[in-house]
Formats: C-alpha cells, sequence, structure tokens
C-alpha cells in the first residue's frame, strides 16, 4: 500500500538512529510513514537514496517538500514544527544537561555501547560468527565512563532530565535497548542505580512498544 502521509522518515527498523528520531514523531504524536532503505545491502547504499542522503546512512526524513538528514536536525525539526510536548526543557541549565547527555550519547556512547559491546557480544551470535573479544575488551572502560557520566549528570527524577520527556532519553533509549541485551551489561550496569531505573521506566513507554524492530 503506497505511504501517504506528508512526514516520511527514510531508515530502518533495526537502526538506533532512525528509531531516535522515530521516538520524537512518536512523542510528538506525529502521522508518519516509515520508508525502509537497505544501506548495508550487497549492491551498496541505492543510488536514489544517495539523493536525500549524500552521505548514506540513515535517517533521512521530508516534510512535504522539506527533505533533512542528520538525526539532531530532524528531531529538533519535529519539535518546533509540530504541536504537543516540548522535547527540551525550558530551563537553560535543564536545556544544556539535555543537549551535553545528547553529545555524549552521540559521540562516545553509540560506538562504545552499540557497536563495540552489543554487535560483538550479541549480534556475532546471531550472524553465526565469533565475537572479537579483544575489542569487547578494550570497551568496558570507556562504557563503564559513558555509564558513570550518565548517572552523573542525569536527574533522578522520572525522565534523565526533569519530568517530561527530552531529546536526551529519545538518543538514550534505542541505545540502551541494544546494550542491556548484551551479556557485559550486567556488570557494567551495577552501582548505576539512577540509570537502571531510568531504563526500567522508559523502555515499557508506549512509544517504544510502536518503534520495536
Ligand atoms: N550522524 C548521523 C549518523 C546516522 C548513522 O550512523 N546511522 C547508521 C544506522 S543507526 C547508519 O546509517 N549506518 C550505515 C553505515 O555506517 O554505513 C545522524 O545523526 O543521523
Amino acid at each position: 500500500m503506497p505511504i501517504t502521509e506528508e512526514v516520511k522518515l527514510y531508515g530502518a527498523a533495526w537502526s538506533v538512529y532512525t528509531r531516535i528520531a522515530r521516538l520524537a514523531l512518536e512523542e510528538k504524536r506525529v502521522n508518519y510513514g516509515l520508508i525502509e532503505i537497505d544501506v548495508f545491502a550487497e549492491t551498496g547504499v541505492p543510488q536514489e537514496y544517495l539523493k536525500r542522503h549524500p552521505f548514506g546512512r540513515i535517517p533521512a526524513f521530508e516534510h512535504g517538500d522539506f527533505r533533512l538528514y542528520e538525526t539532531a536536525a530532524i528531531v529538533h525539526y519535529v519539535d518546533e514544527a509540530f504541536p504537543g510536548c516540548a522535547l527540551l526543557p525550558a530551563d537553560p541549565k535543564a536545556r544544556a544537561r539535555a543537549n551535553q547527555i545528547v553529545g555524549i550519547l552521540d559521540a562516545y556512547a553509540y560506538r562504545t555501547l552499540v557497536w563495540e559491546i552489543y554487535v560483538e557480544s550479541v549480534v556475532s551470535i546471531r550472524e553465526g560468527r565469533l565475537a572479537d573479544e579483544q575489542k569487547i575488551a578494550a570497551a568496558l572502560p570507556r562504557a563503564a565512563v559513558c555509564l558513570s557520566e550518565l548517572t552523573r549528570l542525569s536527574d533522578d527524577s522520572e525522565f534523565l532530565i526533569g519530568n517530561s520527556v527530552t531529546v536526551a532519553d529519545l538518543y538514550a533509549a534505542p541505545i540502551f535497548a541494544c546494550f542491556t541485551q548484551a551479556f557485559e551489561a550486567v556488570s557494567l550496569m551495577e552501582g548505576c542505580e539512577k540509570l537502571n531505573r531510568w531504563w526500567q521506566r522508559f523502555a515499557i513507554r508506549d512509544s517504544m512498544y510502536r518503534t520495536q524492530a
């Protein structure tokens, strides 16, 4: 059936960054269509898709005739262009904290928790290959720093920052959905009680169910 929604997201259900953008759309209750793109196809990134995203990453976004790529830009556009809950706190310090957490997740945690731990520990078994134990071992200290900083910088309230959902939760949740499947997550999360409590609450949100791979 053709997708008729005005808002379209080009990506993949398995993708962390696609899920971040989807969570923003879900939390803002924006009607959208997800168009699956296989960036790892044997023939390479589809040529047509490279016109939307010349770097060949997912997701890419379209609202009417307005096209955008880069998840942070998409999330902020969705936040500002559509009604509903604001995805950034109004208070400048809380706003800065939420943006700082996004920066940490984007620059350090995604690579370490998803690629170096989850992909090596969990996806490798699914793909029938041996995990690269050296890669996992090298990632553990970096993962510990990511988790202790996220614990230190987050509030002990319903969400990572404040009492309503923010971009910090939207970036963190898809990363944690992968990372917490890894055996290594159990010991790494010890002592991160605030983060553990946040994850127990956020993992069962409607938006998380609706964006499951
Ligand atoms: N800076 C990009 C990163 C997006 C990204 O890395 N997406 C991954 C999937 S979660 C991807 O496209 N990977 C394909 C590749 O690495 O070739 C953004 O914020 O949108």
